[in-house]
């Protein structure tokens, strides 16, 4: 069976990238033959400082936005990372599995823990055998993931052959990773050298999926661009994205008409073919309108959730349920391999 495991952290609100980047995606893949795992990854979010009378409800507001979205707990696991104690149980097996030489390579935890490497979090190192944990924990089979997250599926790779090798047995399978086409990465509206992040600092450099029709234009009329008009299609290479080159010169305005063609479902090419020789002064307005009117259904259904918490916390407790079901036996099966007595 072809199964899906992927999480999101509940470290803020959804952002616009998320939502392009990965949760629209996931929802399509419950309808393309996949059982579907998706996990807030709480267990993650506390990696970096997260404020414990706001984490509850950042938990939340991430389910509620995987629902609105489409990601229907009937049909796909919708649960909370914490809630399965599994989890934290393998990643402590993959840590003494993993070489510290591999963690060393990681380019997201350089990125993360920035220039003071000394004060980030032992959690933060470790996140990558936690994360092989989440996906090797289910046996899962495919990961979705943006282009940032490659290095970390080649890992758990890694770590399941290691741990298979060392015990001498095939347990966990590889996985492998499904990167999508369209707006892989989304950059900040203020810096188009950063992605869009739920943590940045800066509220303007985000459309959150919270965000009302009037918050969504203010943030695309003040995103920053230049005086240039857009050019034609011509610009595009043949794999369908804006040549390096030309990409490099002007890489806030290529974000734009990048989300502007994944939130129509269009190429890129098919976008600058149409606005072609026009300013942002006309094109900023389009991008709104289509992304007020694309949004729009998610925002109000994320907020009549978000009206019932209640309802939200027996989601998410059904789904922890389902997901010990699966985790457990494997995690079992796990200690049998190792040698550790029977509990
Ligand atoms: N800007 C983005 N463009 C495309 N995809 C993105 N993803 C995140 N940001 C973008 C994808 O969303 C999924 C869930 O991400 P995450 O919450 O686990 O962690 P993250 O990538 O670190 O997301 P944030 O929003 O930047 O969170 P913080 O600020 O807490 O670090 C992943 O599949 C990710 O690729």
């Amino acid at each position: 069976m072809k199964r899906i495991f992927s999480g999101i952290q509940p470290s803020g609100g959804v952002t616009l990238g998320n939502y392009l980047g990965a949760i629209r995606n996931w929802a399509r893949l419950q309808h393309e033959g996949f059982h579907c795992i998706y996990c807030m990854v709480d267990l993650h979010a506390v990696t970096v400082w997260q404020e414990p009378a706001l984490l509850a409800d950042q938990t939340r507001q991430v389910t509620a936005a995987l629902v609105a979205s489409g990601i229907d707990p009937k049909v796909s696991v919708v649960f909370h990372q914490s809630a399965v104690p599994a989890h934290a149980q393998l990643a402590w097996i993959f840590n003494c599995v993993v070489r510290l030489g591999w963690m060393n390579r990681m380019a997201q935890f350089k990125e993360k823990a920035g220039k003071d490497r000394e004060k980030a979090s032992l959690g933060l190192y470790a996140y990558p055998a936690l994360q092989a944990a989440d996906v090797l924990l289910y046996h899962a089979t495919h990961v979705p993931v943006g282009e940032d997250q490659k290095q970390h599926v080649e890992l758990m790779r890694d770590i399941g052959n290691k741990f298979n090798h060392d015990f001498g047995v095939d347990f966990f399978p590889p996985p492998e990773a499904m990167i999508f086409g369209g707006a892989t990465r989304v950059m900040s509206l203020r810096d188009a050298t950063k992605k869009m992040s739920k943590s940045d600092p800066s509220d303007m450099s985000r459309i959150n999926m919270t965000d009302d029709a009037d918050a969504i234009a203010l943030k695309i009329r003040k995103a920053k661009t230049d005086p240039e008009p857009l050019p034609g299609p011509d610009v595009v290479g043949p794999d369908g994205g804006v040549k390096p080159d030309v990409e490099a010169a002007r890489p806030e305005a290529f974000n734009l008409v990048r989300i502007f063609a994944t939130l129509a479902d269009r190429p890129v090419a098919d976008v600058l073919g149409e606005f072609e020789g026009q300013g942002f002064g006309r094109f900023k307005p389009a991008l709104a309108d289509l992304a007020i009117d694309k949004l729009g259904a998610i925002n109000a259904e994320m907020r009549r959730l978000l009206d019932d918490p209640a309802e939200i916390d027996r989601v998410l407790a059904d789904g922890a349920e389902k997901a010990r079901g699966i985790a457990d036996p494997i995690l079992a099966e796990t200690y049998r391999i190792v040698g550790f007595l029977k509990a």
